[in-house]
């Protein structure tokens, strides 16, 4: 077996339990973080990033003496880069932290290594990335201009494992491997047979850059649509809830569900590097954005909306004396994480806004970031219920679920999950 110590460069979502892994299948592990605090914590055998299970396998991992966490490159059999790929102006990709990262393993680079390129990037970002590694090695080939002879062997092999059941997909999920060359994606099969179940399926590097985005996209216009439909049904007085489950028991029609906007680090992000490669042709994928990223300013409306007519109706009371109740602020249901939330950004919009008290109600955490403690004042289901006049349902948790409809009653309802309202 070609890999006998693998460097992990990136210890976040995506790269943290990809070393974890390997490690848990007794392969040395080098991982590689800028943030020595992350570093420190991931020595200690534990993790600084949410996710079931991860604490035990990193636990087990660092104590049985296979993984190592450090923040200066060490010699590998193979590097995985696994580091963010954020945008930045006017929603250009920023591949800064993928030069910093391939600049810092390229001294430790030698003859036979292989380099994965794992972020999500636009399309020409690993013929980019080996640009960078020839440039600082010129003592040694690149596929790009030895091809099959190369000393290194580099491939694009995006991740798609969904942020919760991040160490089951790792294992389960089909991998697309997108070698420079024919040897690199054998090469990179090899390495990723060692943990991965699913199939490996070969393409080129390009191609494998375009299919984690495209699967994205595609999931941003579907979601994109079912919000389009609920801002139509809204106006023409219909149960959008209600309309999407007819239109699915046609064989042939998967409607997705509606909600308060796309959030997380991945769907709001990865469709721009398509449009910012062909902005004359990605007309679609880009109106898909603009649609999810306006829905947090139309449920905003909609509160707003709400508190005139509770006060129409009430005329003695002000608007002081109106308590509205945000329910859930996680990017999405059943987990803790409120990173790139619209429900978060829906609920400071309100507390900006809105002269009355706002209660934000999210049964997985204990406390609120520091960012938002000046902000918001957290508050559990069951003091809110009783104190809500406005109920604003931002995140379909299980546990919101479970309130019954008597619990609700009196209260004025913003559902923008269909949770109560269907
Ligand atoms: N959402 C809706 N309606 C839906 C489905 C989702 O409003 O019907 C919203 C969610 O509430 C959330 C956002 O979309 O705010 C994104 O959630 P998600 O569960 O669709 O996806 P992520 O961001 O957690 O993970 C995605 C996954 N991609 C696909 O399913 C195509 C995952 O497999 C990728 O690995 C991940 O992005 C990534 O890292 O790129």
């Amino acid at each position: 077996m070609p890999f006998n110590t693998i460097s992990v460069v990136g210890l976040g979502y995506i790269g943290l339990p990809t070393a974890a892994v390997f490690a848990s299948r007794k392969k040395q592990v080098i991982g590689v973080d800028v943030n020595q605090n992350a570093v420190d914590i991931i020595n200690r055998g534990q993790i600084h990033i949410v996710e079931p299970d991860l604490d035990m396998v990193v636990h087990a991992a660092v104590t049985e003496g296979y993984l190592r966490a450090t923040t200066r490159p060490e010699p590998a059999d193979a590097f995985l880069i696994a580091v963010p790929t954020p945008f930045k102006g006017d929603h250009e990709p920023d591949l800064g932290y993928i030069e910093s990262a391939s600049k810092s393993i390229a001294p430790v680079l030698k003859k036979g290594d292989l380099v994965i390129l794992e972020s999500t990037s636009p399309v020409g970002a690993t013929e980019q990335m080996a640009a960078w590694l020839a440039e600082a090695r010129p003592d040694l080939s690149f596929p790009q201009t030895h091809g099959e002879s190369s000393d290194i062997r580099i491939a694009h092999c995006p991740e798609r494992v969904l942020p919760g059941h991040v160490l089951h997909e790792l294992v389960q999920n089909d991998r697309v491997i997108g070698g420079m060359t024919p040897k690199c994606s054998a090469l990179a099969i090899s390495l990723y047979k060692i943990f991965v179940q699913g199939e490996c399926i070969v393409t080129n590097a390009r191609t494998a850059e375009m299919c984690k985005l495209t699967e994205n996209s595609s999931r941003d216009v579907n979601i994109a649509f079912a919000n389009e439909l609920s801002i139509i049904c809204d106006k023409l007085d219909i149960n959008v809830w209600e309309l999407i489950r007819l239109a699915n028991r046609h064989p042939r029609v998967n409607i997705l569900q509606p909600g308060p906007g796309v959030g997380g680090h991945c769907i709001a992000v990865d469709p721009w590097f398509i449009v910012s490669k062909t902005p004359d042709e990605a007309r679609l994928i880009r109106t898909a954005r603009e649609v999810n990223d306006s829905k947090p300013e139309w449920v905003l409306d909609k509160v707003k909306i709400a508190v005139a007519e509770l006060l129409q109706k009430n005329p003695l009371k002000t608007a002081y004396e109106v308590t509205i109740a945000c329910f859930g602020l996680a990017f999405k249901p059943d987990i803790d994480d409120l990173r790139e939330s619209p429900a978060v950004s829906i609920t400071l919009n309100i507390a900006a806004c809105h002269p009355g008290r706002v209660l934000a109600v999210e049964p997985h955490i204990e406390k609120l970031p520091a960012k938002l403690t000046n902000q918001l004042t957290l508050s559990s289901i069951d003091h809110a219920l009783p104190e809500a006049d406005i109920i604003v349902l931002l995140v379909d948790h299980k546990f919101f679920k479970e309130i019954s409809l008597e619990q609700l009653e009196g209260r004025k309802i913003i559902d923008t999950r269909g949770i109560w309202n269907s």
